[in-house]
């Protein structure tokens, strides 16, 4: 295959799109010694370069065409049944020693993998092409703003990369001429999809990954989890400032005062859909616009901390997406979409559980199966993706391209907990805000292999992407609050507590705009609030309810503090923090005592 529109940026000479910096050259032809690919393709990431992909790819039945009059310009992957999600107990980080990577990742040796790596690659792209994707995270004036190269031999990836990343010459200019200038290293091989040589290794020293073995997202799309938070945390405690897995949105008042919220919800606990949501006809004239869906790069500027979402698209999950649920992310991707491991109905679109409308009679599942109503089996995985660019969004921020960021005033932490943790409560200052984030879990969801619906600690949901020790992250962010002069307040949600019968108490979505204008009003300091052992409480008539169908019986309870859970959760932060092995922060220690002693008074 041949670059169908060979660039002539920069012009040095070669004539196509390689960069002007040599070491990037010399990294290209060592890992093209080393695979042996047919030939290689430096992506532009032009329009044209991209139909001419989609073509090849539709051609090898990478991708199905879907009916172009339902979702124009949209295309459906189905990836390897063995392949359908972030692969944590095959990720590794790897420095020089085990401490560095802490307990919560594994670790592994860099020269010895490097060396059974190098094994693995060794000829693996033969008979196919080698693409080098330039991108960029982050908007072009900002100094976030981090460069990266993936080399892979997946067209898949490319198409996703183009959507997720800005690609291309824009990266190309960034990076210039500096031969010390900072880039990262990624490289990509399919292999052959075995599950026994999948491995995503993480150098955080040497500002490379390799990941080997996967077709999946999470796992070869390496700006994304890989880059953006993994080594992205790394960098960011060496240079001062955090790399969260946090979606950011903007919050308008009908007076147009506006606010900006971080907020870190694990993986499938609905970061898109509160990103994106609509307020209820009762709030009428407010509006929420979105930053980014699931990674947030904040600095400290003038005390305060500004955000800025390093990636130029989503990737989400599908199922469970409606016009009830998130109206803004079905126009997103009613176009210019590609879709992973959802259903074929047989008018040519796709189709999922929890889509709007009655299910089709007959389409293939994600698997290539026939599918009916009345099969045992979901037609779509449940991890199945869309990627949309987040220009598809209706609901995108007008300062989403601003390089210094967005002043946050808020920050977010919550899980999906059946029990004990309240739909709201605010931290009393920094030090323990950290501590609610430290102390974060959630009922496991399908976005990683693994049970489903166990509560496990995931601080922060930096749990799988946290690139260095645990405890030298917490106390990174104890740091960071003494830079702050205007820290945000940090509140911590829980939008999934169920009663006795075991029904959701709260409407969740767009509902949660009320829980929203709370924090809001807590951040201009006109919201009222009761002092509890765990934070400051709203009563319920500090909660905009009016217009809502919700019992009073309800509210009271998803506000409450069972005291017997609390113990219960008391201990259960011992065992995590127990479970560290003397890593954690003197601070946070403090901070759990002082948390058993409220509930003593
Ligand atoms: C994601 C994840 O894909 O968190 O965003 O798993
Ligand atoms: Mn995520």
């Amino acid at each position: 295959m041949k670059n169908p529109a060979p660039a002539i940026f920069p012009p040095n000479g070669i004539g196509d799109t390689r960069p002007a910096n040599q070491a990037v050259l010399d990294w290209v032809h060592e890992i093209a010694a080393l695979t042996e690919p047919e030939n290689i393709f430096w992506c532009d990431g032009s329009d044209r370069e991209n139909e001419f992909l989609i073509a090849e790819s539709l051609k090898q039945n990478v991708l199905i065409k879907l009916n172009q009059k339902k979702v124009p310009h949209s295309n459906l992957h189905r990836s390897d049944p063995n392949d359908v999600a972030r692969v944590e107990q095959f990720t590794f980080v790897c420095t020089p020693t085990k401490e560095e990577v802490g307990p919560t990742n594994n670790w592994s040796e860099p020269k010895e993998t490097y060396a059974k790596l190098r094994g693995l690659l060794k000829g693996a792209m033969r008979g196919r092409t080698m693409f080098v994707i330039p991108y960029m995270m982050g908007p072009p004036d900002s100094p976030l703003t981090k460069i990266g190269f993936e080399i892979t031999d997946s067209k898949y990836v490319v198409l996703n990369m183009r959507i997720m990343t800005r690609m291309g010459e824009i990266a190309l200019k960034r990076l210039g001429n500096d031969p010390s200038a900072e880039w990262n290293r990624g490289t990509h091989s399919l292999l052959d999809i075995n599950p026994e040589r999948r491995f995503i290794c993480h150098f955080p020293q040497d500002n490379t990954i390799i990941s080997v073995g996967s077709g999946y997202g999470g796992n070869v799309l390496l700006s994304k989890k890989c880059l953006a938070l993994r080594i992205g945390s790394y960098l960011a405690r060496k240079q001062a400032w955090l790399a969260e897995h946090m979606l950011i949105l903007g919050v308008e008042s009908p007076e147009g005062k506006k606010h900006y919220l971080a907020a870190a919800f694990p993986s499938a606990c609905g970061k898109t859909n509160f990103a994106m949501l609509i307020p209820p006809a009762h709030f009428k004239g407010w509006k929420v616009t979105t930053v980014g869906d699931d990674i947030c790069w904040m600095q400290v500027r003038d005390g305060r901390l500004y955000a800025i979402n390093p990636e130029n698209g989503y990737f989400g999950v599908v199922p469970g997406t409606s016009y009830k649920s998130n109206p803004n992310a079905m126009r997103a991707i009613s176009h210019d979409t590609l879709y992973t491991n959802v259903a074929l109905a047989d008018d040519g679109d796709a189709w999922w559980e929890g889509k709007d409308g009655d299910p089709p009679q007959h389409a293939i599942d994600w698997r290539g199966n026939d599918w009916t109503p009345a099969s045992k089996e979901k037609a779509a995985h449940p991890n199945s993706r869309f990627t949309t660019p987040m220009r598809n969004n209706p609901a995108l921020d007008p300062d989403v391209e601003k390089g210094e960021g967005v002043p946050i005033s808020a920050i977010i932490f919550g899980g999906r907990r059946s029990d004990t943790v309240p739909l709201v409560y605010e931290s009393f200052n920094w030090a323990h805000g950290v501590y609610l984030g430290a102390t974060m879990a959630s009922e496991t969801t399908a976005a990683a292999t693994g049970a489903v619906g166990r509560v496990r600690r995931d601080p922060m949901a930096m749990l799988p992407f946290c690139g260095y020790n645990i405890g030298d992250y917490f106390q990174h962010w104890l740091d960071m609050g003494k830079r702050l002069t205007h820290p945000p307040l940090i509140f911590n949600v829980n939008w999934f507590r169920k009663g006795v019968k075991g029904q959701f108490l709260w409407p969740g979505f767009g509902e949660n705009m009320r829980v929203l204008k709370w924090i809001i009003d807590r951040c201009d300091g006109t919201g009222g609030a009761l002092k509890s052992p765990i934070g400051w409480l709203p009563s319920p008539h500090d909660l905009d309810l009016v217009e809502l169908d919700i019992d009073h019986k309800c509210v009271a309870e998803i506000l409450g503090i069972d005291h017997e859970e609390w113990q219960r959760e008391l201990a259960a932060h011992k065992e995590f923090f127990d479970s560290l092995g003397g890593i954690v922060p003197e601070q946070l220690l403090e901070q759990r005592e002082q948390l058993a002693a409220r509930f003593m008074e």
